[in-house]
């Protein structure tokens, strides 16, 4: 599942009982929703909820989560969940202005490089021009 997003759950009795149970849902995962508890009607066999998971705007790498459930007189169940960052660092790249004249001289626009997700390491990232007969890059500044 991907940060931010929903799935679908469910537990399940080996056969059904006569009167409803409790069934506890927890993760010590904080960064996701879950119901405290779900209830298995009597006669049925089953309790679907959802699980989702908190879209922070955190680069972290991608995680797994257990869910136990657990219910009076049976042996508590877990199911690992797999959540994946959606934080992904990215690049935006401007150049100003956008329209020069061929004329305008080696410094006829400036550009800038930032990165969407700003941490304490360094990064080194390549310019290309597509098509270095038109334009060229890059000096410093
Ligand atoms: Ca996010
Ligand atoms: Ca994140």
């Amino acid at each position: 599942m991907v940060e931010g997003g929903s799935v679908g759950a469910a537990v399940f009795l080996p056969d059904a009982l006569g009167r409803d149970l409790e069934v506890l849902i927890h993760s010590a995962d904080l960064g996701l929703g879950l119901p405290e508890s779900v209830l298995i009607p009597a006669g049925e066999g089953m309790a679907a909820f959802n699980i989702s998971a908190v879209d922070d705007s955190i680069l972290a790498p991608g995680r797994t989560a257990k869910i136990t459930a657990t219910a009076e007189g049976h042996t508590p169940a877990d199911q690992l969940l797999d959540i994946i960052d959606n934080d992904d660092p990215g690049l935006v790249v401007e150049v100003m202005p956008s329209v020069f004249s061929e004329g305008a001289g080696g410094l006829a626009a400036r550009g800038r490089v930032t990165r969407t997700h700003v941490t304490d390491r360094y990064l080194t990232v390549q310019l290309r021009v597509s098509d270095t007969t038109e334009a060229r890059c890059c000096r410093r500044s």
